[in-house]
C-alpha cells in the first residue's frame, strides 16, 4: 500500500492536467518519466547479451504452448551483429534433439528477471521480427512474483506477439486469473496498407498507468484496455505491481503452427534498442 499512494495520487494529478491533452496519437506519454532502462545493443559482434541486463530462461518443455524449441543459453542463439542489434536466431539443428528434450530447434528466451523490475512507465521497443510459418516473436512482461505466484495470477502483459501465419499484423494481449490463453484478452493491430510487419523495423511501446494499458505501433496509439473494461470479482486487475521483460523467439504450438519447407532457418529476431522510462524501477539500479 505504501508504494501504491504515490501512483494514486499520480494518476489523480494527471487526470486533471495532462489525460486530455497526451492521450491522443501523438505518442507524448514521457511527461514526468525518466529514464530507468536503455539496453542499445551497441556491444561488438558476437558478444552475449549483457548479463546485468538479461538472464536466459532454458528448456525445451514445451513452455506451455507445445512450442518446438529448446532455449538455450548458447551464443549462436543470442548475440550483437556489432551494427547495434540484438539477435536472437532460431536454428534447425536436428542433430542436436538427443540432448534438447527432443527438440530439433533452438532458440533463445531473454529475462530482466531479478535483473530489472519495472511498475508503471512506458517501455519501448525497436525491433525487427522475421517473416514464415510457425514462426512467434515476443516482446512482453511477467509479474515479478512469478513462479511464486503461477501463471496466470502473476500477470501476463503481451506488448508485442507476431505469428507468420498472420503475417500483417502486430498482436496485443494481457492474461490474469480467468482470463488467460484463448480467453485472454487479445488484439491483433493490422499496419497500414496491410504491409507485413517484419518487412521493416518497427518500434512498439506499452504505456502502463495504474489503471490503463495503452499499445503504441511506430508512435501511434493503437489500443488502449482500462481497469474498469474488465475487473469484476472473477478477474481482478493484477497489473499494480512491479513486472520483468522478456524476450524470445518461439516456433510451433497451438498458436503460431508448425513450420514448414517454406520456413527459413536461421530465423533471425532483431532488436535495435528496449528502453524503460518510469518514476522509479523497483529493483536496484543495475
Ligand atoms: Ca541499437
Amino acid at each position: 500500500m505504501r508504494r501504491l499512494l504515490p501512483y494514486l495520487l499520480l494518476f489523480f494529478v494527471s487526470s486533471l492536467f495532462i489525460i486530455s491533452t497526451s492521450f491522443g496519437n501523438d505518442y507524448n506519454p514521457l511527461s514526468g518519466y525518466r529514464l530507468l532502462f536503455a539496453d542499445e545493443f551497441n556491444a561488438p559482434a558476437g558478444e552475449v547479451p549483457n548479463p546485468r541486463h538479461w538472464g536466459h530462461d532454458v528448456g525445451g518443455h514445451g513452455w506451455g504452448n507445445n512450442e518446438l524449441q529448446y532455449y538455450s543459453k548458447n551464443p549462436q542463439n543470442a548475440y550483437h551483429d556489432g551494427q547495434g542489434h540484438l539477435v536472437i536466431a532460431l536454428r534447425n539443428e536436428p542433430h542436436l534433439a538427443q540432448f534438447r528434450n527432443g527438440k530439433r530447434y533452438s532458440s533463445a528466451r531473454l529475462t530482466t528477471n531479478d535483473r530489472f523490475e519495472i511498475q508503471h512507465g512506458l517501455i519501448e521497443a525497436r525491433l525487427k521480427v522475421p517473416s514464415g510459418q510457425g514462426l512467434w516473436p515476443a516482446f512482453w512482461m511477467l509479474g515479478a512474483d512469478f513462479p511464486k505466484t503461477p501463471w496466470p495470477a502473476c500477470g501476463e502483459i503481451d506488448i508485442m506477439e507476431h505469428v507468420g501465419n498472420d503475417p500483417t499484423r502486430m498482436h496485443t494481449n494481457i492474461h490474469g486469473p480467468n482470463f488467460s490463453g484463448n480467453n485472454g484478452l487479445g488484439q491483433g493491430v493490422t499496419l497500414p496498407n496491410s504491409e507485413p510487419f517484419a518487412n521493416a523495423y518497427h518500434t512498439v511501446a506499452l504505456k502502463w498507468e495504474p489503471y490503463e494499458l495503452t499499445w503504441y505501433l511506430d508512435g501511434q496509439k493503437m489500443r488502449t484496455l482500462r481497469r474498469n473494461d474488465i475487473q469484476s470479482p472473477s478477474k481482478p486487475w493484477v497489473f499494480n505491481k512491479p513486472f520483468f521483460l522478456l524476450l524470445n523467439l518461439a516456433t510451433g504450438g497451438e498458436w503460431a503452427g508448425e513450420p514448414d519447407a517454406s520456413t527459413v532457418f536461421p530465423a533471425f529476431f532483431m532488436i535495435d534498442y528496449v528502453r524503460v522510462y518510469g518514476q522509479s524501477s523497483v529493483l536496484a539500479p543495475y
